[in-house]
C-alpha cells in the first residue's frame, strides 16, 4: 500500500529542516519496506502570498483532501505578511477544515541534551500536551467598531462547544489511561475567566466519570507554567484549550533544553481528512538562512506521522536513531542550540545513517 504524503516546507527554517525530515523518512521507509510517495506543494507560505496575494490557491482543500497525511514545516514571515494573515491563511485553515481537533505535543527530555532546569535527567520530563485545536481562544468571532478613532472598540470571543471540548477531553483521558502513570492535568483559569473556564472544569469532571483509573488534577494556567519549570516531573498528560495549549507546548520543550526538538501531530482521529505533522517551532526568522536549525522537531514529527499511518516499529526506529545520535554527542554533528558545532544537514545525515542500520 502506498501512503501519499503532501509535503509543504512553508517559510524560513521550514525549508531547511524539511529536507532532513524527508531524508530520514526515506531511510526508514527503505529499511522497513514502506511505500511512501511524496508530493511537494509551494503554497501555505509567505512567498506564495507575495506572488498571489493569498496564502493558498482557492482549491487547496480539493488538492489536499485525499492525501494520507500532510508533512508541514513552518509558517510565518512577518517582514512580508502580518503573522495573523499568514497563520489564518494556512495552518489554521488546515486544522479547521480538516477537523484536526487534536494537537498532540510530546515533551520529553532527550539523552545528551541539557535541561536549563537544575539536575534534570532523561526520564524526569516525559509528558504530553493535548491541545484543543479548532476553537477556544482561536476564534474568528468578533469585530471592530469606530476603527482608528478615540472610540475604537475591538472584541474577540472565545468559543467553546460541548462537542469540541468533550472530544479533546476524551482523547486526553484515553491517552492518560494508556500510560503507566494514568495521570491527567487540566489547564484552567476559572478564577478569572469566569464563564468558559468553570464550564471547562465541569466538562473535565463529567468526563472523568468514564475513566475511574485516571487521577485528575487541575491548575490555573499561571501557576501551571511555574510548575512546568519547578516540577516538570509532576506531569503525564496535560489537556488544555487552544491558547493555553500553545503556550504550554512551547514552554514544555524549552524546559527540555530546546524547542528545536519538539514535534507535533494535528490529528483528525476519525481519518475522514488527512492529519498534519509539523515541528512545534515556527519559521525562526532570526536563524533562517544560516543552516543551523535543529531538524529533530521535523524528524520526530515524521515519526509521529509514520505511527499514525500504522508503522509503529519504523516510528520507534527513528526515535531510537536520534536518541543514539544525541547520546554519542559528537559536537561536529550537533546543531548549536544543543551545544554542537555542526548544522542542520550534519545532524539530519547522522540520524538518517543511524536509522538505515
Ligand atoms: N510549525 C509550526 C508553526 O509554524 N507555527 C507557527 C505558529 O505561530 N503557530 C501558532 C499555532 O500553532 O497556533
Amino acid at each position: 500500500m502506498t501512503h501519499r504524503i503532501a509535503v509543504i516546507p512553508g517559510d524560513g527554517i521550514g525549508n531547511e529542516v524539511m529536507p532532513e525530515g524527508l531524508r530520514v523518512l526515506e531511510a526508514v521507509a527503505k529499511r522497513f519496506d514502506i511505500d511512501l510517495s511524496f508530493e511537494h506543494f509551494d503554497f501555505a507560505c509567505c512567498d506564495y502570498y507575495a506572488k498571489h496575494g493569498k496564502m493558498m490557491p482557492d482549491d487547496w482543500f480539493e488538492q489536499l483532501k485525499d492525501f494520507d497525511a500532510i508533512f508541514y514545516g513552518a509558517v510565518g514571515w512577518p517582514d512580508t505578511v502580518p503573522d495573523h494573515i499568514s497563520l489564518w491563511g494556512s495552518l489554521l485553515q488546515f486544522r479547521r477544515q480538516f477537523d484536526q481537533y487534536i494537537n498532540l505535543r510530546p515533551c520529553k527530555l532527550l539523552p545528551g541534551i541539557k535541561s536549563p532546569l537544575a539536575d534534570r535527567k532523561p526520564g524526569d520530563i516525559d509528558f504530553y500536551v493535548v491541545r484543543e485545536n479548532t476553537e477556544g481562544e482561536y476564534s474568528s468571532v468578533g469585530g471592530k467598531m469606530f476603527e482608528g478613532t478615540e472610540r475604537e472598540v475591538v472584541i474577540q470571543e472565545t468559543v467553546m462547544t460541548r462537542h469540541g471540548t468533550d472530544r479533546v477531553l476524551k482523547f486526553a483521558f484515553e491517552l492518560a489511561q494508556s500510560r503507566p502513570r494514568k495521570k491527567l492535568t487540566s489547564a484552567t483559569k476559572s478564577n478569572g475567566i469566569a464563564i468558559t473556564m468553570p464550564w471547562w472544569d465541569e466538562r473535565v469532571v463529567a468526563m472523568s466519570g468514564n475513566y475511574p483509573e485516571v487521577s485528575v488534577d487541575k491548575f490555573h494556567i499561571d501557576i501551571l507554567t511555574a510548575n512546568f519549570v519547578m516540577h516538570p516531573d509532576w506531569f503525564d498528560v496535560v489537556v488544555a484549550s487552544n491558547l493555553f495549549g500553545d503556550i504550554l507546548s512551547d514552554l514544555g520543550p524549552a524546559c527540555t533544553g530546546t524547542i528545536g526538538v519538539a514535534p507535533s501531530a494535528n490529528i483528525n482521529p476519525e481519518g475522514t481528512f488527512p492529519s498534519l505533522f509539523e515541528p512545534v517551532h515556527g519559521s525562526a526568522p532570526d536563524i533562517a538562512g544560516k543552516g543551523i536549525a535543529n531538524p529533530i522537531g521535523q524528524i520526530w514529527s515524521g515519526a509521529m506521522m509514520l505511527e499514525h499511518l500504522g508503522h509503529k516499529e519504523a516510528a520507534d526506529a527513528i526515535i531510537d536513531a536520534f536518541e543514539a545520535v544525541l547520546t554519542e554527542a559528537n559536537p561536529a554533528v550537533l546543531t548549536p542550540d544543543i551545544r554542537g558545532q555542526g548544522n542542520t544537514q550534519t545532524l539530519g545525515q547522522a540520524i538518517a545513517e543511524r536509522v538505515a542500520r
